[in-house]
């Protein structure tokens, strides 16, 4: 079968803007491994990414050149209208071609796919296996279901993320990134990529589970150390990365894989540095395994504080506390962790009050890295119910699905004053400034060449001359 997958995610960046950020300079890992498992299976498989093309009508002409049997569209709730619209391009061009739909809208929200007429098959939950079989039997002119139920792999039999698929496509048209994927933190220098060690999540947060675990199942799978070693040694060997970043939703679950992953990485020789994921709770109480990754590599934390008042945080059923979000940005500072504070504005039932709770808490955090959301309610949460039900959801569209904070989408929240506190959130103390300032400049200047070198520009009359001359 000749498979063209396709990429909507134009919500972010727009059309034609590879390499700008995450939202456009990173690679789908869930099309990298459909498309691995695809070219295991005999199939040739390329990519339609929309954020490489410059509209619907290159879209068009796309199809009608490569003429794929399938195209098979990755959706996640905020996709949604690029991912339709795309699919009535294809649609439109030859209505020969199969197409296929998957992604965690599909797997939280299956009806309403089930329900299009541009739509031929929809695969729920995890698919490399059910969409490479799918293929075989189109191949052999078998029966392919409506709706196609997902299985659970063993991920260290799955083959390694197609990165080519997104780099071939992107050269292609015309695009040469220096780094795999963009690069998005000073303490991550490119070449950079992304990781993915495991699947699932333990943890029951309101405002995401269970849609989690409609998609990858209630038991956290991870991949053996030894074949998560096997892939970083190949992106050595392939791209000489120089950073990464871990994908999974909570890495530092399992300190048991954690600690063997560091001695392995270690080992391997690898000093690159890398971003994970991690909570609070997870970070205080286990300080000597914190320690443990910043000693060989770990450089940054992205943490879901996400409020500083400790009833909300029973409310969204976080399982940390006000206390242990502070303690945990303590122990980071200790090991010269860079924390990515991702925060929520705006829940439902958040007074005031508490909103000033959160900020006061950031006050103290003095994050690196300020990640704040409008909360957003998502489906397949609980709290996106808990919305729906009180008719408290503002959202109107798939394209406000954004967590991005521009728009109303709690009822009876005041937008006008939250704007205003989001922006003093991400205001730092004066005393912060000045640490910080103090930091960079030693960072800097520190070294003795470059401190003798900065003292010999400043006393030497040359150098007093050339500055006067300018
Ligand atoms: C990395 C990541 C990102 C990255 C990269 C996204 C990307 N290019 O994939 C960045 C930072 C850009 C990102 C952004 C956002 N993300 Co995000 N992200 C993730 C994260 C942590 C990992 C994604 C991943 O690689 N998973 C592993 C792969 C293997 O799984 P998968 O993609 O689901 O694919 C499997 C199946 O779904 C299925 N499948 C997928 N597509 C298809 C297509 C076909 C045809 C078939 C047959 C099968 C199939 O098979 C795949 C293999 O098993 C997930 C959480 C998670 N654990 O998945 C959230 C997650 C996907 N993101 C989420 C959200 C909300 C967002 C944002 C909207 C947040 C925001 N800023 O507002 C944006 C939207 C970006 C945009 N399109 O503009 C939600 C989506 C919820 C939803 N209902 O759609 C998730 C689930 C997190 C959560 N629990 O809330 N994200
Ligand atoms: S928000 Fe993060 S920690 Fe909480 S359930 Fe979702 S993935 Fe797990």
């Amino acid at each position: 079968m000749r498979v063209s997958l396709l990429y909507p995610g134009i919500i972010g960046k727009g059309w034609a803007s590879i390499g700008q950020g995450m939202d456009s300079g990173w690679i789908s890992h869930g099309l990298a491994m459909l498309s691995a498992c695809a070219k295991r299976a005999g199939h040739d498989v390329d990519l339609l990414d929309l954020r490489a093309l410059r509209g619907w009508e290159h879209l068009r002409e796309e199809v009608l050149q490569r003429k794929p049997d399938v195209v098979a569209v990755t959706i996640m709730s905020v996709d949604y209208n690029p991912a339709m619209q795309a699919l009535e391009v294809v649609r439109e061009a030859d209505p020969t071609i199969i197409t296929m739909v998957g992604g965690a809208h599909v797997s939280i929200q299956p009806q309403e796919l089930v329900d299009s007429a541009l739509v031929d098959h929809v695969f729920l939950g995890e698919a490399e296996e059910s969409f490479a079989e799918a293929l075989d039997a189109l191949d052999r002119g078998d029966p392919v279901p409506r709706v196609v139920p997902g299985t659970h792999p063993d991920l260290d039999a799955l083959p390694f993320a197609d990165r080519e698929l997104f780099l071939e496509e992107w050269r292609r048209q015309g695009y040469t990134p220096d780094s795999p994927e963009a690069p998005f933190a000073e303490e991550l220098p490119g070449p950079f990529v992304t990781v993915i060690a495991g699947r699932g999540c333990i943890y029951n947060c309101s405002y995401c589970q269970p849609a989690e675990r409609q998609i990858f199942g209630r038991r956290v799978r991870r991949r053996s150390v030894d074949d998560v070693m096997a892939e970083l040694v190949m992106l050595r060997d392939t791209y000489g990365f120089n950073s990464l970043m871990f994908h999974d939703d909570c890495l530092t679950e399992d300190r048991d894989w954690v600690e063997a992953f560091c001695t392995a990485y270690r080992d391997a020789g690898f000093t690159q540095p890398f971003f994970c994921q991690s909570r609070a709770d997870i970070i205080v109480k286990n300080e000597d395994m914190v320690a443990l990754m910043a000693a060989v590599g770990l450089k940054g934390y992205f943490i879901g504080f996400e409020s500083g008042s400790d009833r909300v945080l029973r409310f969204i059923r976080k399982g940390t506390t006000r206390r242990q979000n502070l303690e945990a940005a303590r122990i980071c500072r200790r090991y010269g962790i860079a924390i990515w504070a991702n925060y929520m504005l705006g829940l439902p039932t958040e007074t005031k009050a508490e909103v000033l709770e959160t900020i006061s808490m950031l006050k103290e955090i003095d994050p690196d890295y300020y990640s704040p959301a409008f909360y957003t309610p998502h489906p397949g949460s609980d709290l996106y119910d808990y919305c729906v039900e009180r008719g408290l959801s503002l959202i109107r569209d798939h394209d406000s699905y954004r967590r991005n904070p521009d728009e109303a989408k709690i009822k009876g929240v005041d937008y006008a004053w939250l704007a205003e506190a989001l922006t003093e959130s991400q205001r730092r103390t004066p005393c912060n400034s000045a640490r910080r300032m103090a930091k960079r400049l030693w960072r800097r200047y520190a070294r003795p060449k470059r401190a003798v070198e900065k003292l010999w520009e400043m006393i030497s009359p040359k150098a007093v001359t050339a500055e006067g001359g300018r």
